[in-house]
């Protein structure tokens, strides 16, 4: 079984949940899918308190690890909070790097923060878990179409000895220079 989860909750705003349940097996599955839920359930929260809530209702489980990450009705603002060891990179021509607050959800979260960011047509976001090696460079899967590059990511920087995760996006519409992008 699967240590992570994902969940995307689409409205008109798109909510991306990455859940690494602690260790690994049924155990880490069933606290990434219980926190997976709670996402769901309260998708229209602000970041800070789904991962607040999520907690205690979680605590029953091992707890996991978390990534939640915002795009908001006008696809013009990203927002980020997430809890362990969860990570994101951009290719944007804005700095996007968030970072997640040391806890584990479920058992303790001392303190939360959340990134908030402006997107740009064309703008490439990875969020994955601590499965994939953080040592990739995504500017250099650029030139592949978002399964493609999410597939490629697993296969080339995936750890064998643990569940990985790898949740992709590129913002469609129309780039500044009047390319559309991929
Ligand atoms: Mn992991």
């Amino acid at each position: 079984m699967c240590g992570d989860a994902v969940e995307i909750v689409r409205a008109e705003e798109t909510l991306i949940a990455v859940a690494d349940g602690l260790g690994h097996g049924p155990e880490a599955a069933d606290a990434s899918q219980a926190f997976c839920r709670y996402v769901q359930d309260n998708a229209s929260l602000g970041l800070e308190d789904i991962i607040m809530g999520a907690s205690s209702e979680i605590s029953r489980t091992r707890g996991v690890a978390c990534g939640l990450l915002r795009i908001d009705a006008s696809g013009k603002v990203m927002t980020f909070a997430g809890v362990g060891n969860i990570d994101v990179q951009a290719v944007s021509v804005n700095d996007i790097h968030p970072i997640c607050m040391p806890g584990i959800v479920g058992q303790r979260v001392r303190k939360l923060q959340s990134f908030e960011y402006e997107l740009h047509p064309g703008d490439l976001v990875a969020i994955y878990s601590d499965g994939i090696s953080s040592r990739f460079d995504l500017g250099k899967f650029c030139h592949l179409a978002v399964q493609e590059l999410a597939d490629a990511i697993l296969a080339d920087y995936g750890k064998n000895h643990d569940d990985a995760t790898c949740v992709v996006f590129r913002l469609a519409g129309e780039t500044d220079d009047g390319r559309a992008p991929r």
